[in-house]
C-alpha cells in the first residue's frame, strides 16, 4: 500500500454551526460542504487546508461513535484519515501484519468516497481511516 497524503482529520465537536464560526471567523477558512452521514449518526463540515481537510463531527445520535467519543473524552481530534491507493488492499496489507480491522471491507463515507477504519486499540490510540476516491 502506498499513503500519498493526509485525506483529513476528523475533530467531534458539541455543535456544528459555533465551531464553523470559529474556523471561518477565527482561522478565516472556508466551509465548503455540510453533510448528514445518516449510517455514522453524524453530521459533517468541510474545509480545504492545502490538499488535506478538516472534518468536523457533530453526533446525531449520543450512542453513536462520536456521541460516545465526546461522553467520553470531550471535543477534540476523533480520526486520522489517510488518502490510500486502494482501500481493499491496504485493509488485507495491514490486517496480514496484525492490525485489528473495523471495517473488513471498504464501505461508502462522506462526499463518496471510499472507506474503512483500523481499530484505535491496535494503532496506538488513534482511531485510523483509509479513503480512496471512487
Ligand atoms: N480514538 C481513540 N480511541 C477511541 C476512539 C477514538 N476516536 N473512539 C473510541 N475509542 C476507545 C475508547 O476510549 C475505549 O477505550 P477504553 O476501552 O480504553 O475505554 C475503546 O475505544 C472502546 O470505546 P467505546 O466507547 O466502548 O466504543 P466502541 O467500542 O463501541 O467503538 C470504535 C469504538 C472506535 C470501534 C467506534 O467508534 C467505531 O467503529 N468507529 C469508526 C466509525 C466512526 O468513528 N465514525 C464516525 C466518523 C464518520 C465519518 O468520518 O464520516
Amino acid at each position: 500500500m502506498t499513503i500519498s497524503h493526509i485525506e483529513h482529520l476528523g475533530i467531534a465537536v458539541k455543535n456544528l454551526e459555533e465551531s464553523i464560526r470559529y474556523y471561518e471567523d477565527v482561522l478565516g477558512l472556508k466551509c465548503y460542504a455540510v453533510e448528514e452521514v445518516k449510517d455514522q449518526r453524524v453530521k459533517t463540515a468541510f474545509f480545504m487546508v492545502g490538499q488535506t481537510k478538516i472534518e468536523l463531527l457533530e453526533s446525531t445520535d449520543p450512542e453513536g461513535p462520536v456521541g460516545k467519543f465526546i461522553e467520553k473524552k470531550g471535543e477534540g481530534i476523533h480520526h486520522l484519515a489517510f488518502a490510500v491507493d486502494g482501500v481493499a488492499n491496504s485493509l488485507a496489507e495491514v490486517e496480514s501484519k496484525g492490525i485489528q480491522l473495523i471495517d473488513k471491507a471498504p464501505r461508502k463515507g462522506a462526499e463518496g468516497l471510499n472507506i474503512a477504519f483500523l481499530h484505535p486499540k491496535s494503532t496506538f490510540g488513534v482511531l485510523t481511516e483509509f479513503c480512496e476516491k471512487p
